[in-house]
């Protein structure tokens, strides 16, 4: 990783070609007591209903329809496990903040997500998605707050980068990473992707293997120090 966090090329090709390798859906779990062995690292996408958490997987496997990405908000009600070759398990969080589900129901989804997170000591990292059109909203603070006192790692990624101009996702990055700048478990550095566009993909694809400290197989003749 180069000083300012970025990742140089031989570091996203190592990566291109980890992702690359075959990725299936594992299982989904509806209650703690059915999570997968902690075996391997694993990274987890929160956002809210929507907001494109399914969608990255899939941009980030080059699989378009692994997760399956919906247009009907809160239809994904699982913790859902999907393996990259057994190397790093991707984990589709149940969405939060939609209205049609019952308090209720949306409750039980939340304690599952926050249970999950709290005892997960292969989580690597958590990514919590947030919609560029809309910014961080009340709604987000939860999830925050919960990684926050779970001391869970987790870093901001902005979606749907491709329905803003440049210039408004530079901003928003700018002004997210302000925002959360006094929260001890975040990573400070905020990225923006489009799962539709591919911008940010190979980045993000990146940062996943440098939590995961997957080192990369490939055969290179300069020495990295
Ligand atoms: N324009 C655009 N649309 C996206 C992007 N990512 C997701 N979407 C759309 O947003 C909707 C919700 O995506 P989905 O992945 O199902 O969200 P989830 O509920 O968080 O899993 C779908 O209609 C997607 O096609 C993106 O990068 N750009
Ligand atoms: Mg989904």
């Amino acid at each position: 990783m180069k000083t300012d966090g970025t990742f140089d090329e031989a570091e996203i090709e190592a990566a291109r070609i980890l992702f690359a390798r075959q990725a299936t859906f594992l299982m989904g779990a509806v209650s703690v007591d059915g999570l997968p062995p902690a075996d391997m690292p694993e990274v987890a996408f929160a956002g809210r209903s929507n907001v494109g958490k399914s969608s990255l997987i899939n941009a980030l496997v080059g699989h378009k329809k692994l997760a399956r990405a919906s247009n009907e908000p809160g239809r994904t009600r699982e913790v859902n496990f999907f393996v990259l070759d057994d190397v790093i398990r991707l984990v589709d969080l149940p969405g939060y903040g939609w209205a049609r589900a019952s308090k209720v129901t949306t409750k039980k989804f939340q304690n599952l997500g926050r249970d999950y997170l709290r005892g997960r000591v292969n989580l690597k990292r958590a990514y919590l998605l947030i919609d560029a059109r809309h910014g961080l909203k009340d709604v987000d603070k939860e999830p925050m707050d919960a990684f926050d006192k779970a001391a869970v790692s987790y870093q901001i990624i902005l979606t749907k980068a491709d329905k803003m101009k440049p210039a408004e996702v530079e901003a928003l990055v700018a002004k997210t990473q302000a925002a959360i700048i006094k929260r001890p478990a975040a990573f400070p550095r905020v990225l923006s992707t489009s799962s539709e566009k591919g911008f940010g993909i190979p980045e993000l694809r990146a940062e996943i293997a440098a939590t995961c400290e997957i080192v990369p197989r490939i055969e290179s003749d300069d020495q990295a120090e």
